[in-house]
């Protein structure tokens, strides 16, 4: 059977709305905002023929969805192949693309490692590099945000958390770029992406080796689990891989969205430089208002059902994290960017499973 965009052609039960639109078209990646409330419009699953998926976007539904890997699994790859049909990209991911029991094994090791406890150990170092790039930028005077801040500060800060020998920011930037946009269709943002893996695939494979690792970072402590036999040596250098591929993207996306917010909202900017005790609930709006993952998919596993539609096992699932962070359904007023909302539940990040993200 022909595939489309490595899965299988679904036949959408009857009565779900069809909408022919390309969510991954980049006028739509730009300014998604119209997309995400149509989506929501529309009802609880949509089915968009250009890449024979469903799609849901409204916030109940989308956690639910998202959450059930009974029925909608991760294992078969949270972009739009399944794994389960052909060979994926990258050797998959032990924490993203694995479902549970065995994705709780490798999350508890993760999940100790980033402990608030070691994260505080971590400050100082957090702080002071804030520091230069901060006075490096005042010595400028005007900078582009985005590869000269936000870009600039995960890069320089990730690899001395971790603890990583090589150093090669562009290669960073680039592979986390890979991995997010390899979950979408074969388009030209895809394959601009992917051209260069050649190089960097290997590149980032020997820096998560632990002789290129420092004794004492958190990549040294996921070795260390592996000494103690909570997961294997092999698995110890796929979760320091997890830590590049999730850790950089995530974190560039989320620092420029959220000068983009703050300066599009100035009297949002006068509230946070009053109280600075806001930074954390701003930064959470931040990350609902923007959504730097705006979506993952999920693939069912089985024979099963969305609300009263019928699903056939195989069908993959547009879970659209950015319209559900975006539904006044749950949110009443989502296009107010308000730092001191808490926007608790949001399905930008840390949704646990179980409700995975991670
Ligand atoms: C990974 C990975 C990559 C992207 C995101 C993510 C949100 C994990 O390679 O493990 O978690």
């Amino acid at each position: 059977m022909k595939l489309i965009e490595g899965h299988r052609p679904i036949i959408p039960a009857e009565g779900i709305p069809v909408w022919d639109v390309d969510p991954y078209d980049e006028t739509i990646l730009r300014n998604p905002y119209d997309y995400y409330a149509h989506l929501r419009e529309l009802g609880d699953v949509v089915y968009i023929p250009r890449y024979s998926v469903l799609a849901v976007g409204r916030y109940a539904t989308t956690h639910k969805v998202f959450s059930d890997h009974e029925h909608f699994v991760s294992s078969r790859g949270v972009g739009l192949n399944d794994f389960a049909l052909g060979k994926p990209w990258r050797q998959p991911s032990i924490i993203l693309e694995v479902d549970p029991p065995e994705h709780t094994r490798t999350r508890k090791v993760m999940a100790r490692v980033l402990s608030p406890k070691i994260m505080k150990t971590l400050s100082n170092l957090f702080l002071d590099i804030a520091e230069q790039v901060v006075d490096d930028i005042i010595s400028k005077g005007s900078i582009e945000v985005v590869s000269e801040l936000a870009e600039v500060y995960p890069t320089s800060v990730f690899p001395k958390a971790v603890g990583m020998k090589d150093v090669n920011a562009r290669y960073l930037v680039d592979y986390g770029a890979m991995v997010f946009n390899g979950t979408g269709p074969d388009n030209e943002i895809r394959r601009h992406s992917m051209a260069e893996a050649g190089q960097i695939v290997p590149w980032i494979t020997s820096a998560c080796a632990r002789e290129r690792l420092t004794g004492d970072g958190l990549g040294a402590m996921i070795y260390e689990a592996a000494d103690n036999g909570d997961i294997t040596h092999d698995e110890a250098a796929m979760l320091v891989r997890s830590f590049l591929s999730a850790g950089v993207d995530t974190t560039v996306t989320g620092i420029g969205s959220a000068l983009w917010c703050l300066s599009q909202n100035p009297q949002e900017w006068e509230k946070l430089k009053a109280d600075p005790g806001l930074c954390r609930p701003a930064f959470e709006e931040v990350l609902r208002y923007t959504s730097p993952v705006h979506t993952f998919c999920r693939t069912a596993g089985c024979d099963t059902q969305i609300g009263e539609f019928p699903v056939a096992e195989g069908s993959k699932v547009l879970c659209v994290l950015g319209a559900a962070n975006m539904d006044p359904e749950k949110w009443g007023d989502p296009e107010n960017f308000r730092i001191d909302r808490r926007p608790v539940g949001h399905v930008a990040s840390n949704v646990d499973t179980h409700g995975i993200v991670v």
